[in-house]
């Protein structure tokens, strides 16, 4: 299969006429090519974003809530090809891409649709004076996106920004195009006007950089590895354009000596090990108390034994491939060095997956003990099915262990009495934290991380604040 550009309601070649593959990294088969595009392919998209804008931003936010209505309503009849698709591109196993990305990339258009309608009008009166504060849309907006969610994230960006009157130019990963190539076929489907979403397919270091390098690109919204981050930063600050950047986590998981030890095993795992690990909200260092550190080791050993890793298309697999080879290698280069520096691997040795999978990316989740609470393993983003687990004595050595990386994204406090989890929560430097509970998510909740995660706020009214442009008109009475 040959997936071409979105561009100005039209599947188009790329200009230059190159072709990536993508592959499956559970099996090593060609899914597709793809666009390898250039700056003139988005050249081309700004152009055609910037002519559908003024009839866009000119509908009135009820015409364009019917409009996330009608993408979601197409989505949700192509539900199964979504979780097929990026089961294929990732690796991920079908249920947890039925569950979590196939649904989670519908309710983001229909949870956008019913939140648009609540935004209030804003008013400030003065004794002599009322302020009016009006949202405009930006203009045109870039979203990039990575490969551990593909169309669950790049839909968290492209509803928010449609219904405020955006018009766009989006990049999905190289690693995972298919289901941005589903959404296009649904908004060709439904008769979308023209122009107003258009993808790019292609590579981070040209298709990426000229989305964020583009003068009459007004606002980007990036998620992906923090050193990315910096680039498209870099580059887009002195532009003066509007940034949102969701980059990478290490996030603890606090386990203190009151809590229901099974309960917190279970929800340990999960934290550590969803999607082999390749969520930026993963807990992967497990910092646990003195006093019942073997008790709940054992008990998270066997969780994490029990978990079925293999062939992402069976039913009951828990734990697929990891993104591709390149990924697992660098996974395993982690594993190694923390035998090296006298990590003691608890559970995820080698093992071997049957044909038709027996080349592919697996990693088998992977617990290791007795590495030092900054050595590279307990602090660097390893973004694969790898957790290190320390103990601590005392809350506050729980807390200082937790905020010694250079990340803040998110974090989850297990315990049996809520007023202790929420005043360790209350301490721990991080964006979004847990408590006896992980990726627990109310859409209207601000999303996003401090430190080295990233910049600015996602979810609900931080999404549709961050692609409108607000502005005052201050009006004195007679
Ligand atoms: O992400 P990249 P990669 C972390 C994780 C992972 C590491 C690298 O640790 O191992 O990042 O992963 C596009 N200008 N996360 O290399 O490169 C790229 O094409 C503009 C955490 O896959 O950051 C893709 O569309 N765009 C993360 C997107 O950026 C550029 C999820 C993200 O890719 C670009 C993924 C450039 N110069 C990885 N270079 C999370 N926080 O969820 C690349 N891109």
């Amino acid at each position: 299969m040959q997936i071409e550009n979105f561009i100005d309601g039209k599947f188009t070649p790329p200009i230059d006429g190159n072709y990536l593959p993508n592959l499956n990294p559970a099996n090593g088969e060609l899914n597709s090519m793809i666009p390898d595009s250039s700056h003139d392919d988005v050249n081309s998209a700004v152009n055609a974003a910037k002519s559908a804008f003024s009839n866009w931003s000119k509908l009135t936010i009820n015409e364009r809530i019917d409009w996330l209505r009608q993408i979601a309503d197409g989505l949700e009849q192509r539900k199964a090809d979504i979780a097929r698709l990026e089961c294929e591109d990732t690796g991920k196993p079908i249920s947890l891409a039925e569950r979590v990305d196939a649904e989670r990339s519908i309710t983001n258009f229909s949870f956008f649709a019913d939140h648009a309608k609540s935004i209030a009008d804003l008013e400030f009166r003065m004794d002599d004076a009322t302020n009016y504060v009006i949202r405009k849309p930006v203009g045109v907006v870039g979203l990039i996106t990575p490969w551990n969610l593909p169309l669950y994230l790049l839909s968290w960006k492209i509803a928010p920004a449609l219904v405020m009157g955006n018009t766009i130019i989006a990049k999905p990963s190289e690693l995972t195009p298919s289901t941005a190539n589903l959404l296009c076929e649904v908004l060709d489907s439904i008769d979308f006007p023209k122009g107003v979403i258009n993808i790019v397919q292609g590579l981070g270091s040209t298709v990426g950089q000229a989305i964020v390098e583009h003068p009459e690109i007004r606002a980007i919204s990036f998620t992906g590895g923090t050193e990315t981050g910096k680039i498209v930063a870099r580059t887009a600050a002195p532009m003066f354009k509007k940034l949102s950047l969701e980059l990478g986590g290490k996030n603890a998981t606090i386990i203190l000596d009151d809590v229901d030890l099974a309960s917190a095993a279970k929800g340990a795992a999960r934290a550590a090990f969803t999607n082999s690990g390749q969520v930026c909200l993963c807990g992967s260092r497990i910092l646990v108390a003195d006093k019942i550190y073997h008790e709940f080791v054992d008990l998270l050993v066997e969780e994490v034994e029990a978990m079925k890793v293999g062939n992402p298309k069976h039913r009951d697999t828990d734990i697929g491939s990891v993104i591709s080879i390149a990924h697992k290698d660098k996974i395993h280069s982690y594993i190694d060095l923390a035998k090296s520096e006298g990590g003691e691997i608890l559970t995820g040795s080698e093992f071997t997956i049957p044909p038709p999978n027996a080349n592919g990316a697996f990693v088998a989740p992977t617990l290791i003990a007795n590495l030092n609470i900054d050595s590279r393993c307990a602090v660097e983003e390893i973004f694969g099915p790898v957790a290190t687990i320390h103990r601590f004595t005392t809350d506050e050595e729980a807390i200082r262990m937790a905020n010694i990386t250079q990340y803040g994204l998110a974090g989850s406090i297990w315990t049996g009495d809520r007023a202790r989890g929420v005043a360790v929560a209350n301490q721990i430097d991080s964006g979004i934290l847990w408590v006896n509970t992980w990726l627990h998510r109310d859409l209207r909740t601000p999303f996003g991380g401090v430190k080295n995660s990233g910049v600015g706020r996602e979810g609900g009214d931080w999404s549709l604040n961050f692609f409108s442009e607000l502005c005052n008109i201050c009006v004195k009475d007679d």
